[in-house]
């Protein structure tokens, strides 16, 4: 199905500045609730150099990957704030816009083609006559915690930690608003973002997802703000696709088409990435995707972050208040976090902050007495349809999408 508009207007405005790296800002640091008291050091990722500039970022996110840009944010800066401020948010780049990284780039003329039974060419400007929504959600990787499968077997890729994952507020117009009045096509089942961007590798083709369209028709925005500022371009601006309680990867950045279809996209990042086995492989065996024997990264788990203490920190015995969150896919709710500190014989209960909103996260706290000695705390989530995370990453895979195993924290208690 060829595209009719060319996507050269989109491209080339973004193009005209080469991608910028300036002067970091200063970390945040005031907002933050009181951390435990701890008798050595920060986390071991605090004490990270700081990476080189990226204009509005803080200079303390992991750099994974300049090129396509891959960065983290170390969750010693993510449990700062409920909602996570843009400067602190993770950037994951399959494909980098030239132009992206100076924060002005996401002003100026954008075309938008959407296709339902008639098809429309919208500038992004005209969304704004429809009513403005915002949504407060989840933002993760389905790369998020990669690097915990490593405990089983390595799996490739960034080695993301757990700060691939952010709680943000997209703005924007229902995608309904804009598509229904088009009509939806007889047979339609999916819709299919394009966005813009070039690809690092020679004949890769456009980025493009599908999603199931009945499953996101009332949920997606055609998002132009994030945390109340105008989208910038390093998140997907001028505008943006957002599902919440999916995945990120389907989340499409400087989207330039949409259209509904009765199949999904046979693009690389729908077919040969972002795919999960159907069935359950040994950890080190070795996968190829097909339509037959894996489905599309959508829908997130539910999962949840021990965040204070962090990793290797040192605690005085005693009561010790422990600091998390926990998230579904907005469509069963969250219903317990719970810990454990003898290896999993015996869970305890949480206490859950209330939801801003089904697919924010949700804050949680538990104040449990810790003895002297090595320990190791395990957290875990359930959810109002009986899912709970595995003890394990949620079936091992070779590209370490969607881990939602049990989060281990070891510290020493004196
Ligand atoms: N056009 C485009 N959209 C994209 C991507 C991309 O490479 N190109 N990466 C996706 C992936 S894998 C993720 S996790 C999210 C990351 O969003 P962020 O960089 O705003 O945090 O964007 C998604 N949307
Ligand atoms: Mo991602």
């Amino acid at each position: 199905m060829p595209w009719t508009l060319d996507m050269c207007a989109n491209a080339c405005r973004l193009s005209g500045s080469a991608a910028t790296l300036t002067t970091p800002v200063a970390p945040l640091g005031d907002a933050m609730p009181t951390p435990q008291e701890t008798l050595e050091a920060p986390a071991p990722e605090a004490t990270a150099a700081p990476t080189t500039g990226i204009a509005g970022k803080t200079p303390w996110l992991t750099l994974h990957v300049r090129a396509p840009l891959q960065c983290e944010t170390p969750l010693s800066l993510l449990r700062q704030h409920r909602v996570t401020p843009t400067a602190l948010l993770y950037v994951r780049n399959n494909q980098d816009l030239a132009g992206s990284f100076s924060a002005a780039a996401a002003a100026g003329p954008w075309r938008l083609e959407l296709r339902g039974t008639r098809s429309v060419t919208l500038e992004v400007t005209e969304l704004k006559r429809y009513p403005l929504v915002e949504t407060e959600m989840v933002l993760q990787c389905a790369g998020n915690s990669r690097a915990q499968y490593g405990r089983a077997s390595p799996v490739s890729g960034a080695q993301w930690q757990d700060g691939a994952v952010a709680n943000v507020v997209f703005g924007g117009v229902r995608l309904a608003d804009v598509l229904s009045p088009l009509g939806i096509p007889k047979g339609a089942r999916y819709l299919t973002a394009r966005g813009a961007g070039e690809a690092h590798e020679p004949d890769l083709p456009p980025f493009e997802r599908s999603v199931p369209l009945a499953d996101v028709l009332d949920t997606a925005l055609l998002a132009t703000t994030l945390n109340g500022e105008p989208l910038s371009a390093l998140h997907g601006g001028p505008v943006r696709l957002v599902v919440p309680g999916y995945f990120g990867v389907n989340n499409v950045k400087w989207l330039t088409h949409i259209s509904l279809d009765a199949e999904t996209t046979d693009g690389f990042y729908q077919t040969a990435r972002y795919r999960l086995p159907l069935t359950p492989l040994a950890p080190g065996e070795a996968f190829e995707p097909t339509s037959e024997n894996s489905r599309p990264s959508w829908r997130m788990g539910v999962k949840s972050l021990l965040w204070e203490p962090l990793v290797g920190e040192t605690l005085r015995a005693g009561p010790v208040t422990l600091r998390g969150v926990a998230w579904t896919d907005g469509r069963s709710a969250l219903e317990f976090v719970e810990v454990s500190h003898d290896g999993g014989s015996s869970w305890q209960r949480a206490e859950l902050e209330g939801a801003a909103s089904p697919y924010a996260w949700r804050p949680w706290s538990l104040t449990l007495t810790l003895e002297a000695g090595e320990r190791e705390l395990w957290v875990r989530a359930g959810d109002s349809a009986g899912n709970v995370q595995p003890l394990e990453g949620a079936g091992w895979n070779p590209a370490g999408y969607e881990f939602n195993g049990v989060q281990r924290v070891r510290l020493s208690v004196r």
